[in-house]
């Protein structure tokens, strides 16, 4: 048999990479073919002032190479930031799966994490309110396995048929190839308005949840019903959750526009700076598992991706972490070239007959084929199994591969009939049995009509203030499109969901509210009926409420890796600095000095400090908190500088922590922030921390707004 020259669970895809890895420390610079070059500036020329000659193989080689340096960018997902990490089992699964990385606690599988906006070009700006992907390559012993997930549970379409339609609309527009990054124009919303089974994506998409405040500080779904199969060959239906240890936050969408101008590579350089300092991300990883004789107990079907299973029906277990500790050596190389496929299985996990599921089998190795030109892109350094590949798949484009043997076929008595098939038990993968007794058919299960029972258990779960934000967003998105028929389908569409959202919304567009909501449907719904009949439902859900929908009641507290800005000038009182260095290094956040100038600030005590960044090239918006030193003369100075008063303003409207010293009243009764939760004005640097620690003030925001 042919052995794989890897250990099981051991090897380091790591070390793995490095075979491929160049370093040209001290290095000759040389051609593609080896050879040293003398003169890397000037091409060949008949004379000083002649023409280029064209021998000059240098020269073409080089250009050659440039011309031919961008490959298509992905189709969605365009857009992305990657890291290297590990993933450790703590509990076993063994009773559910043989997938051996999910079994064997002992075990610390390398992953590549790739996360991604939707819908915008490789150089749009990460704050685009959107769907986050997050896309994990386990690279196991078993082989490479891929959880293709978004940071939202649910998606837009229940058949992959419709995928090609629901990209088209929220791209550019076709004319004029506007807006970038955005979804708040008529085609999208003429799509989602004519399609009521992606009123629950919607919501989530309308709400916080795609407005990260940082990539790791979202959770991950593998979305999907998935399917765990043990040795006896017993299937039971898996959800895969990831559950960021920093807790779930967002900004708001006032500050995500802001970003996006400010700073448009906001969540990658978040991501790239926390591995560097060595604040290594980290995500549980949850699953709930339901049995098979449960498939049909609820009020929704498990093979529909619009709806999600509540944490408070099926409880999510954590079995492991996954920590992200390198970031990669070469962009292209790495997060552009990587691959994920949701057909990269691995033995005791398998798919169910979710029909988006069904199709996204075929599309990624499919698109493949135009991005990275041919079929061998498995072995790019990134993509690459820790396992040896033997088979008789040959040549190709770009093909790394030196296949020793005369024997390309299977059965082979020439090449000793290598290489061998696995039986089940040494690995060898086998489908899950599923029964399948059925007549072809084109259309859909009656089950999949209910698309508004778990968009209104959705807003019905959030705060008051991420209801507002709902309700904010919505308005704004169908505020910017054209179409009047648009607007008002979807405001009737709102109806279906919760009056009052509908309401508020139809009030902003200045519309009346034309439709009555449907009836509530008590009970589950049959899985039989006319699969013609697409007339949508809403199915009264087994609970009212699921807290777990909400970023609210998220882990709060913890302000490592959090930045906070302190305003500094000449005269600044130099031991509150001393003191908020002190404090903030004790709980892992970060402080940076934010001056007028980047010119050496002299502190009250003439002590000289350097500033980190100045009023007019960093902005509040990439702060999580700001802190206002005392010191008259600096006091004095800070209540001249509009850039800092519109600093505190916008912290303020963006529902942020303040801190000031006692001294501070001459500045601070210039800018425009009122008393309140999470404004800390007595110089009290740990009651500050706290307050950082609460992410946000949302209940600022029903007072009045700062002119910021
Ligand atoms: Fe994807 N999707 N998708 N998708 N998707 C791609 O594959 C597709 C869907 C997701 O960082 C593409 O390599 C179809 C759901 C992520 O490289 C493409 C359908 C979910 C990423 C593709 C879906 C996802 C992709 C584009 C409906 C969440 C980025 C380039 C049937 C569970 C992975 C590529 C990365 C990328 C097709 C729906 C997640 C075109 C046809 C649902 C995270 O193949």
């Amino acid at each position: 048999m042919a052995k794989s020259t890897s250990t099981p669970g051991k090897k380091s895809k790591s070390a793995d990479l490095l075979k491929f890895t160049t370093d040209a420390t001290n290095a000759t610079i040389t051609t593609d073919q080896g050879l040293k070059i003398n003169d890397d500036h000037n091409s060949l020329k008949a004379g000083e002032r002649g023409g280029t000659l064209l021998e000059d193989m240098i020269l073409r080689e080089k250009i050659t190479h440039f011309d031919h340096e961008r490959i298509p960018e992905r189709i969605v997902h365009a857009r992305g930031s990657g890291a290297h990490g590990i993933f450790k089992l703590n509990r076993s699964l063994k009773e559910f799966t043989k997938a051996a990385f999910l079994c064997d606690t002992s075990r610390e599988t390398p992953v590549f994490v790739r996360f991604s906006t939707v819908a915008g070009s490789r150089g749009s700006t990460d704050l685009a309110r959107d769907v986050r992907g997050f896309a994990v390559k386990f690279y196991t012993a078993e082989g490479n396995y891929d959880l293709v997930g978004n940071n939202i549970p649910v998606f837009f379409i229940q058949d992959a048929m419709k995928f090609p339609d629901l990209i088209h609309s929220v791209k550019p527009e076709p004319d004029n190839e506007i807006p970038q990054a955005a979804s708040a124009h008529d085609t999208f919303w003429d799509f989602i308005s004519l399609m009521p089974e992606s009123t629950h994506m919607v919501m989530w998409v309308m709400s916080d949840r795609a407005i990260p405040r940082s990539l790791r500080m979202m959770e991950g779904f593998g979305v999907h019903t998935f399917r765990l199969v043990n040795d006896k060959g017993q299937g039971s239906f898996v959800k895969f959750h990831w559950k960021p240890v920093l807790g779930i936050h967002s900004v708001a969408w006032d500050e995500a526009q802001k970003i996006s101008g400010k700073d448009s590579d906001f969540h990658r350089r978040d991501l790239w700076e926390a591995i560097e300092e060595g604040n290594y991300p980290e995500w549980e990883l949850g699953v709930q598992i339901i049995p098979e004789k449960d498939e049909h107990k609820y009020a929704f079907d498990l093979l529909d991706p619009t709806k999600l299973v509540p944490e408070e029906l099926v409880p999510v277990q954590i079995i492991g972490k996954m920590t992200l500790n390198r970031n990669p050596d070469n962009f292209f190389a790495e997060t552009e070239q990587v691959m994920f496929s949701p057909a990269h299985l691995v033995p005791g996990i398998d798919f169910t007959n979710d029909p988006l599921l069904q199709g996204r089998l075929f599309s990624y190795t499919d698109t493949q084929l135009s991005r990275l030109g041919g079929p061998n892109f498995h072995q790019i350094p990134v993509n690459r199994s820790v396992n040896t590949i033997y088979n008789n798949q040959r040549d190709g484009h770009m093909q790394m591969q030196i296949n020793k043997g005369k024997s390309s076929y299977s059965p082979n008595s020439i090449g000793g009939g290598c290489p061998f098939l696995a039986k089940a038990a040494e690995g060898g993968f086998t489908s899950y049995a599923e029964r399948i007794d059925a007549r072809k058919i084109r259309g859909r299960s009656k089950s999949f009509r209910d698309h508004f029972g778990q968009a209104a258990l959705f807003y019905d779960s959030q705060s008051e203030p991420e209801q507002q934000h709902i309700k904010d967003a919505f308005s704004f998105e169908l505020s910017k499109v054209t179409a009047p028929a648009v607007r008002e389908r979807m405001v009737n569409t709102l109806t279906n969901v919760n009056l009052e959202l509908a309401k508020y919304v139809a009030g902003k567009l200045g519309l009346p509210l034309l439709q009555k909501a449907i009836p509530v449907e008590n009970g589950a719904i049959p899985a039989d009926g006319n699969p013609k009949d697409y007339a949508p439902l809403k199915v009264k859900q087994d609970i009212e409420q699921s807290p777990a929908l909400s970023m609210a009641g998220s882990k709060k507290g913890i302000i490592a890796t959090r930045c906070i800005a302190v305003l500094v000038v000449n005269g600044t009182n130099a031991a509150t600095l001393r003191e908020l260095q002190k404090a903030t290094a004790a709980k892992g956040a970060k402080i940076k000095l934010i001056a007028p100038t980047l010119g050496v600030v002299k502190t009250a005590d003439g002590k000289q400090i350097q500033p980190d960044e100045t009023l007019f090239n960093t902005a509040s918006v990439l702060f999580d908190a700001v802190y206002i030193p005392g010191g008259k003369m600096a006091v004095d100075a800070l209540a001249a500088e509009p850039d800092a008063i519109h600093f505190v303003n916008e912290q303020f409207r963006h529902c942020k922590a303040i801190g000031a010293d006692k001294d501070t009243a001459a500045f601070m009764e210039k800018t425009s922030y009122h008393d309140g939760e999470g404004i800390i004005t007595d110089g009290n640097i740990k009651q500050f921390l706290n307050a950082v620690g609460q992410h946000r003030f949302w209940e600022r925001e029903t007072g009045r707004k700062a002119p910021a």
